[in-house]
């Protein structure tokens, strides 16, 4: 029997949906006495570390895991689950951690990578365990700020590095106690496989084939799904043309969301990417086939899934009012990893412009203060606006090799909202980098003036905005041909292109566009 301890906060979810695909039973941890009755405990931490440690003292958590733990019970952590054993982090000054490994859970301290880091990446074993038996050199998944050095104090503890700037422990273990910094249950097959060693109770070990010398980072390549309801009243994908997703009249229909998706995982996407695109019209909350979309689909793909659409505050027919907040439990506790907010960010930005400041008060603030920065993602829709001179307005301009409609040198990126529908006073440069000031983990960069056209992304606008920010800019909108990816991770450094037309239409597969990213010396999963 394995017991799951989740203290509710953020998707524990998915690893319950993946040790249930492993075939095991799985039962929560309901009350501190659990703890001590527990044969295997598996700990998938997620969100702050200092909230994490709240949650466990006020559940009355902290003494049993550490009779447990002490008692070398078999035990495994995820994620924060990894960081709690130690002293303490420098993302929760003063909050005192299990202290059952020495040390303090410091923050990444590279200038010239993204963080968080989050993505796919290696690890270089530094010895032999049954945990990694099965394991031969596939990339795992990451998200995280924060993370362990290796130091002579916790030399008894290296089981595993990886490389993000300076090195830093992917994996500890000592006797039944084990912990790893990525998720294996978003790792897909070989995150599923080094679960189950866990879940089985696997002793047997095997000599290490694992010989890097060092690890490398991988960009993303991400599938997107634009879902709505057609007329007919059935949620479909579809697909926009500069996000005019009717043709002859009717919305296009490119297949079942669910289906879609784990296609999609199969074929090797390292994410999906789910967008609501109508749920700026209706409240998400009662849009029970999405949700139904969520669950499904985070039963069967082991790897992140982001939803986006309608994350806003509500009032219902009946006066009782939504936080954003509330919209975005429910998006979790369905099964997403991040959350995505695109047309509330641009009201948050104008009302942070009017005002020089955030007040706590938006979407992006209160979403990363309980789940983390890195699940929050701000989608981004904007449109060229051209200008003869960078003096004709206030927003940041860039000399573009596309000439505008009076042969003008210069545009600027507005920012729209309801899926395009309206444009607003902000730009997307300005937008991405107060969106990083108020808590955002992630930038998704679309383009109306790109979407469905094939035409390549727009690079322009991408690297302008990779330049603004220090956390991963998604490129999305555009691309028609293998080329374009490597082209977009080459000119602009982004962590990620995303694409949906091709995929869905099948004109390229995700395999194609890897192995040619790769044959360019550029690193992706295989
Ligand atoms: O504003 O918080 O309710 O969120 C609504 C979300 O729905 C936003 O993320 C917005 O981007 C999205 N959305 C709204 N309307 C549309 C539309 O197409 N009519 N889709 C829309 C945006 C853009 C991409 C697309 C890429 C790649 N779709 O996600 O998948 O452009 O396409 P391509 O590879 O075929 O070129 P809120």
């Amino acid at each position: 029997m394995i017991s799951l301890l989740d203290y509710g906060a953020g998707n524990v979810r998915s690893v319950r949906n993946a040790i249930q695909a492993l075939g095991f039973s799985v039962t929560d941890i309901a009350c501190p006495d659990d703890i001590l009755r527990a044969e295997r405990l598996i700990f998938p931490g997620v969100g702050a570390f200092g909230a994490a440690m709240e949650r466990l003292q006020r559940l009355g958590y902290v003494e049993p895991l550490k009779e447990y733990l002490a008692a070398n019970r078999p035990f495994f952590g995820i994620c924060i689950g990894l960081q709690v054993l130690f002293d303490g982090s420098e993302e929760s000054p003063g909050v005192a951690g299990l202290g059952f490994i020495p040390g303090q859970i410091q923050r990444f301290a590279t200038s010239e990578l993204s963080v968080p880091h989050m993505g796919w990446n290696d690890v270089r074993l530094a010895r032999e365990s049954p945990l990694f038996a099965n394991y031969s050199n596939e990339k795992l998944y990451f998200v995280h700020s924060y993370c362990a050095a290796p130091t002579p104090e916790n030399a008894e503890w290296q089981l595993a590095f990886t490389d993000y700037g300076a090195p830093f422990l992917s994996a500890v273990q000592r006797g039944n106690i084990a912990a790893v910094q990525f998720h294996p249950e978003k790792s897909g097959a070989v995150g599923l496989q080094l679960l189950r060693q866990f879940l089985a109770g696997e002793t047997t070990t095997k000599p290490i084939t694992n010989l890097l010398h060092q690890t490398h980072f991988a960009k993303r390549i991400i599938a997107c799904l634009d879902v709505r309801t057609n007329d007919a009243g059935d949620l479909v994908v579809t697909k926009g043309d500069q996000y005019d997703v009717r043709e002859a009249g009717e919305v296009r229909n490119l297949g079942k969301p669910v289906e879609l998706a784990q296609r999609y995982y199969e074929e090797g996407a390292d994410e999906i990417t789910f967008l609501n695109i109508t749920a700026f019209r209706d409240f998400p909350l009662a849009d029970q086939p999405m949700l139904e979309v969520l669950r499904r689909t985070s039963e069967r793909v082991f790897v992140p899934l982001t939803i986006g659409g309608g994350i806003r505050a509500f009032t219902d027919a009946n006066g009782k009012q939504y936080s954003a907040l509330d919209v975005a439990d429910e998006y979790f506790r369905s099964g997403a990893d991040k959350i995505s907010i695109g047309s509330d960010a641009v009201a948050t930005v104008e009302r942070y412009l009017e005002c020089g400041s955030g007040d706590g008060s938006s979407a992006i603030e209160q979403i990363a203060r309980v789940y983390g920065n890195q699940a929050v993602v701000i989608s981004i829709d904007p449109r060229r606006v051209y200008v003869n001179s960078p003096d004709d307005t206030r927003h940041h301009t860039v000399e573009t090799a596309t000439l505008g409609p009076n042969g003008e040198r210069y545009c600027w990126f507005q920012c729209t909202i309801k899926g395009g529908r309206e444009g607003r006073d902000v730009d997307a440069v300005e937008l991405a980098h107060i969106c990083e000031q108020l808590g955002a983990g992630e930038i998704l960069l679309n383009s109306i003036d790109r979407d469905g056209t094939g035409a390549g992304f727009d690079l322009e606008l991408i690297g302008a905005v990779r330049a603004a920010v220090t956390i991963p800019v998604i490129a999305s909108s555009g691309a028609g041909k293998v080329e374009h990816f490597s082209k977009v991770f080459a000119a602009t450094g982004v962590e990620a292109a995303l694409a949906a037309g091709i995929f869905h239409r099948r004109e390229v597969p995700i395999a194609a566009v890897k192995t040619h990213v790769r044959e360019q010396g550029i690193e992706t999963r295989v």
